[in-house]
């Protein structure tokens, strides 16, 4: 707001209205500092803050419908059928509360009678950053038989809150059009959303959420998914098991308060080797754990213990019993909500409220030691499980005690195929895990030494979805990768499954592969690895895959690389007047293909290249993901690839 504009207000603006302007103004500033960022996940967490009000009206029972389109100009529309936001007229401020609201940072809790505002964005900054950062948002209410709306640019009121309508519903409906003058990507990913809003569904039961995509695809078709969990977390455990093999049939379910703390806990047990918890704190994942699942630990190490003990399962087993043996093959999720959250660590997601571990505690204690009591025949098979995973573990500590007994690794010293940098600074130093030893000597030729080093790695490497967990450290391939990265396994002297990435030697570990089928599979398993073994490493944004051109068109002395069909056919408009016959094409089938200094120019140089960050967005849905596609059951992956099939180039 400049002092012009305030001038051409007649001085209608109080100090305190210019504030409120310096707050959108400060949004629209530092957008990254309220969002997140600026890029697609800045742009799709728009649509979550608008979610979030409405489910917070859902969850004080006046809302049970929560409708998201994403308009064919990407624009986005939320409607709810709660209250709708109050729009009475407050003489102090001379405005409207829904002005109030859609303008005032951090307004939101204004008008809560009472109940807490449980949910809210990762960041919790309210509709009015959104507003801040959409060039046109147009919000109706729909309350008192009356439709109001008010419209806003950049956060601006175009005019005072009006009546437009009469209406036989209740509820609010907002559009915005994100502000392509600060988001990097304005284009909405369907799946992105529709992942956020089946978690929001399993995670809220009773709330009816609609996506409907109205943007046209190749066959002229829109989309529509309604996402409703009847069961909540009960189905949501199941959901995200629906590829493993259940060890038992049950869902031990756990839904209560404890301590004034709502409670909700879904855990199932399957064959596989992995822990999968989840947890979540008002709607939001907690990445980084914190005092609710330390304390839903506690309670289930406890009390399967105490069970096994109690009925003497303990004694032939000859070894000692572990924490980490009791989570082996189970998937859980914990949901809680906490009046007044404390979030901690690196990415703000880990609860430090102390208050919160014994209510968790004890919930799951009483509800888990219930059912152990009931139902015999299923703990005797959780607690043989719990015994084999001990058994594994000795194992495992025994395979990696020799490994670094009998291989030249041992002392610090690193694998003979890596081609290490100079720097021994972290902050600097990528290490590329390359496909195959051709392309890994083009590679080690290419690069720049100084800070780039180079593994190879001869083909795929193991899947780490179908083996124990110390199987993987009998890989040779496998342990190359852990010795170069610096990783450790079991340095407290337990042998804790959690890696130990203090004495990290990279800071950007960069997948490379050939741009074909197998290219794609070796990306998987190595992404599968890290997801299950090292996942701090995703969770910091320190794992990458290169991105090499799939064409060298060359036309008399003018070469270009290209990456996509599009750029290719670019070229051939610019110079060879649109004839695909005047250029030459040159199609890499293979990294191998490109000599050092083309590899090094394309795909490796910092100024040139472009990586793709591995992100996990959803952590939930990766679980899902990944135990679907590198897991057991064929059934659902020949599904998902049919359905993500269109990426697959038939004439590779
Ligand atoms: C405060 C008070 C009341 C409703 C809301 C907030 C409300 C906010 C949003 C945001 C999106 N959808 C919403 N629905 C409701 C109601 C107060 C009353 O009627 O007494």
């Amino acid at each position: 707001m400049t002092q012009e504009q305030i001038n051409a207000n007649n001085g209608n603006y109080s100090a305190e209205n210019i504030q409120v302007l310096e707050g959108l103004e400060a949004v629209r500033k530092r957008p990254a500092m309220y969002i997140g960022d600026i890029s697609t996940k800045g742009l799709h967490h728009l649509v979550y803050e608008v979610v979030d009000n409405s489910i917070d009206e859902a969850l004080a029972g006046y809302c049970d419908h929560i409708e998201v389109t994403i308009n064919e100009d990407n624009s986005i529309t939320v409607q709810d059928n709660g209250r709708g936001i109050p729009v009475d007229f407050h003489e102090k401020e001379q405005k409207s509360a829904l002005e109030v609201v859609m303008t005032v940072l951090h307004a939101g809790g204004k008008f809560d009678k009472g109940s807490y505002k449980v949910s809210g964005g990762l960041h919790g900054v309210g509709v009015s950053c959104v507003n801040a950062l959409s060039s046109h948002m147009t919000t109706q209410v729909f309350r008192n038989g009356k439709i109001y709306q008010q419209e806003y640019e950049i956060g601006h009121p175009l005019y005072p809150v009006k009546e437009i309508g009469t209406a036989n519903i209740t509820g609010t409906r907002q559009q915005f059009w994100p502000d392509a003058t600060i988001f990097t990507e304005t284009v909405y990913n369907y799946d992105v959303l529709a992942t956020r809003m089946r978690e929001l569904a399993y995670l809220n039961a009773g709330i009816k959420i609609t996506l409907t995509d109205m943007r046209v695809d190749a066959e002229g078709n829109t989309r529509q998914e309604v996402f409703f969990s009847e069961e909540g977390l009960k189905e949501f455990v199941r959901y995200i098991d629906s590829s493993r093999v259940h060890l038992i049939n049950d869902v031990i379910y756990i839904n209560t308060e404890k301590q004034g703390t709502p409670v909700e806990v879904a855990i199932l047990y399957n064959t596989s080797y992995s822990e999968n918890v989840h947890s979540y704190v008002n709607n939001i994942n907690t990445i980084e754990g914190g005092t609710h699942l330390a304390g839903f630990r506690r309670a289930l190490t406890r009390t399967l213990k105490k069970y096994a003990e109690d009925n003497k399962m303990l004694e032939k087993a000859k070894v000692e019993i572990s924490g980490d043996d009791f989570r082996e093959g189970l998937t859980a999720v914990i949901s809680i909500k906490v009046a007044e959250p404390q979030f901690e660590g690196q990415t703000k997601t880990k609860l430090g409220n102390n208050e919160v571990m014994g209510a968790v505690d004890q919930a799951v204690g009483e509800a888990l030691s219930n059912y152990l009591e009931e139902h015999p025949k299923e703990a005797k098979l959780i607690v043989d499980k719990v015994i084999l995973a001990a058994q594994a573990r000795v194992a495992a500590r025994k395979a990696r005690e020799s490994v670094q007994r009998k291989s030249p690794m041992s002392g610090g010293g690193m694998p003979g195929k890596l081609a290490d940098c100079s720097s021994k600074d972290a902050e600097e130093c990528e290490l590329f895990l390359v496909e195959g030893d051709s392309a890994g000597g083009s590679a080690k030729q290419g690069r720049d030494r100084k800070f780039q080093a180079i593994l190879p790695l001869r083909g795929k490497i193991l899947n780490v979805e179908k083996v124990m967990w110390h199987k993987t450290f009998e890989s040779d391939e496998v342990n190359n990768i852990i010795q170069a990265l610096g990783v450790r396994f079991g340095v407290d002297g337990t042998d804790s499954k959690e890696a130990n990435i203090d004495k990290l030697r990279y800071k950007k570990v960069i997948i490379m592969t050939d741009a074909d089928v197998d290219g794609s599979h070796i990306d998987t398993l190595i992404m599968t690895f890290f997801f299950r073994y090292v996942p701090q490493i995703i969770q910091n944004g320190l794992l990458y895959i290169a991105t090499p051109p799939l064409y060298l068109c060359t036309k008399g002395k003018v070469k270009e690389y290209c990456w996509t069909e599009q750029q290719r056919q670019r070229f051939i408009d610019t110079y060879g007047g649109g004839s695909e016959n005047a250029v030459h094409t040159q199609r890499y089938k293979g990294l191998g293909e490109m000599n050092p200094e083309q590899l090094w120019e394309t795909t490796m140089n910092p100024e040139n290249r472009m990586l793709k960050q591995v992100c996990l967005e959803n952590a939930a849905e990766a679980d899902y993901v990944f135990s679907m596609l590198m897991g057991e059951d064929v059934g659902p992956r020949r599904d998902f690839i049919e359905k993500n099939a269109t990426y697959a180039n038939i004439d590779a």
